[in-house]
């Protein structure tokens, strides 16, 4: 349910900084904002808008000075929530936001739920529901291939996607409800060769979306590698080498490593968490043994795996069980210690088990580092799809969604292969229409939408 009640939250972060923002918006804004901004400028009656006006805020109670501000007046329609909007930029520190929060609050405004301001947005229309989501993405990005993958969707590129697919699915309807019609048509089978050309269209629109689903969430929620290996193979060398940090403690002792150890780093614009994990040995180290119990949960969470050998010496026994307990995953072999004397033979790693690759590095000299992190991206990036160029799906809702909306539309394609009746069809139809209505916000139940918005920081 829409209330059409004012709503008023801290949209910065409440901490010490430069500058705040409060936001307000809602019919009662002009009349909130009157009773405690001072100003020359503004005009409460109509104030102009997309103006900043300088001013000062008070307190309600004993009218004494809180903050010197600037505000902003965003007149509805033509604001973020489509609604009047006032931004309070005032000074950034814990007491003086919430002070002026307060006073608002005070006046009648309401304070806002997570994503409430978004949430308007979409309900007035300013937007649309993959809009929204792409807002929460766009904070998050941790990469720039995932910022340029969320503001394509901002800037309602994949909308118009799937209004693109939705209106032949509409000429289709179409197309179906005239052969219901004039049934007795005699260009009825090429009506029907039309609608299996056009339904084919569509499928191959929505398997092509789906198809980028993989990859563009890899950029937008990274992966994990987990370096693993025996001890005192340079496991931990490695993880600081990626990282050309001193992160991880080094030593010449095995079982230097005992908890997991983890940084995310931007290899090509994924998110990569590299994590280092202790040794797996025999050990009767009540800590270490705690410290191989991770690193076999870290193994299962990897995506892929980095299993370390020592170049300089024979593969061991030891060396040899980590292999043959490896899971079904990628993982590449990285070689460490190439500034020694190479004894390990490379062949034999690769004959061994299937690794994606196998990689001489020297951790200590940071050699072959660029080419294990090329070889990471190449193991987890297949297609690599131009993101400049292409709308891609990182969302599972939206995935999801499209999947239901693809089985519908193959049914569709069943039904006209088999000339089942034009109303059946259109039965299989609607529910397409309703699958891809509900990724834009369309047909989406409160219950989906509230969740949605609930994700959103207060004040967004
Ligand atoms: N020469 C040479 N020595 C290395 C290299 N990488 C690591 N070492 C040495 O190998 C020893 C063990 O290194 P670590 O990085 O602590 O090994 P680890 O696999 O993390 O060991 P644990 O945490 O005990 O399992 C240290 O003395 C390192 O300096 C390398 O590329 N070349
Ligand atoms: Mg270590």
């Amino acid at each position: 349910m829409y209330h059409k009640d004012t709503i008023s939250a801290i949209s910065t972060p409440v901490a010490t900084g430069a500058i705040g923002i409060i936001r307000i918006s809602g019919t009662e804004t002009l009349k909130i904002i009157s009773r405690i901004f001072v100003s020359n400028k503004f005009n409460f009656n109509s104030p102009v808008s997309h103006h900043l006006y300088y001013g000062t805020i008070i307190d309600l109670d004993d009218k004494s000075d809180i903050d010197s501000v600037l505000v902003a007046y965003m007149k509805s329609p033509h604001s973020y929530t489509g609604e009047d909007i006032i931004e309070i930029n005032c000074h950034s520190g814990m007491v003086v936001l919430n002070k002026i929060l307060s006073n608002i609050l005070k006046c009648g405004a309401r304070l806002a739920e997570p994503g409430e301001f978004t949430k308007r947005a979409f309900l007035n229309g300013r937007i649309d529901l993959t809009q929204a989501e792409s807002i929460i993405d766009i904070v998050n990005s941790k990469t720039e291939a995932s910022l340029k993958i969320a503001a394509k969707h901002y800037q309602g590129l994949l909308a118009d996607k799937l209004r693109a697919v939705k209106s032949d699915m509409i000429d289709i309807r179409s197309l179906l409800e005239a052969t219901i019609d004039f049934s007795e048509d005699e260009n009825e089978i090429m009506s029907q060769d039309n609608l299996l050309i056009k339904n084919k269209k569509i499928s191959d629109s929505i398997k092509a979306l789906i198809s980028t689903y993989n990859e563009a969430n890899i950029y937008r929620s990274g992966i994990k590698a987990a370096i693993i290996g025996k001890p005192n193979v340079g496991k931990s060398s490695l993880l600081n080498s990626i990282l050309a940090d001193n992160r991880a403690i080094v030593t010449s002792l095995p079982g230097t490593t005992r908890d997991t150890i983890n940084e995310t780093i931007n290899i090509k614009g994924i998110p990569v968490n590299i994590i280092d994990t202790a040794g797996i040995g025999h050990t009767s180290d009540e800590i270490e043994k705690i410290g191989i119990d991770k690193t076999l949960t870290m193994i299962k969470d990897a995506d892929i795996l980095l299993l370390v050998f020592d170049g300089s010496s024979e593969l061991d026994i030891l060396d040899q069980n980590i292999i043959d307990s490896l899971p079904d995953k990628k993982a590449i072999a990285v070689i460490n210690k190439s500034d020694l004397h190479h004894i390990l033979n490379n062949d034999v790693i690769k004959s061994i088990h299937n690794f994606t690759s196998v990689i001489s590095v020297s951790a200590l000299y940071n050699q072959g580092i660029e080419k294990l992190k090329s070889e990471i991206h190449n193991n987890i990036i297949v297609t690599d799809f131009d993101i400049s160029n292409n709308i891609l799906i990182s969302n599972m809702r939206h995935k999801t969604l499209l999947e239901k909306t693809l089985k519908s539309i193959e049914l569709v394609q069943k039904a006209l292969n088999e000339s089942v009746s034009p109303e059946l069809i259109a039965v299989d139809l609607q529910a397409a229409l309703n699958s891809l209505g509900e990724i834009t916000g369309e047909t989406t139940t409160e219950d989906i939408l509230n969740n949605i918005f609930l994700r959103f920081c207060i004040g967004k």
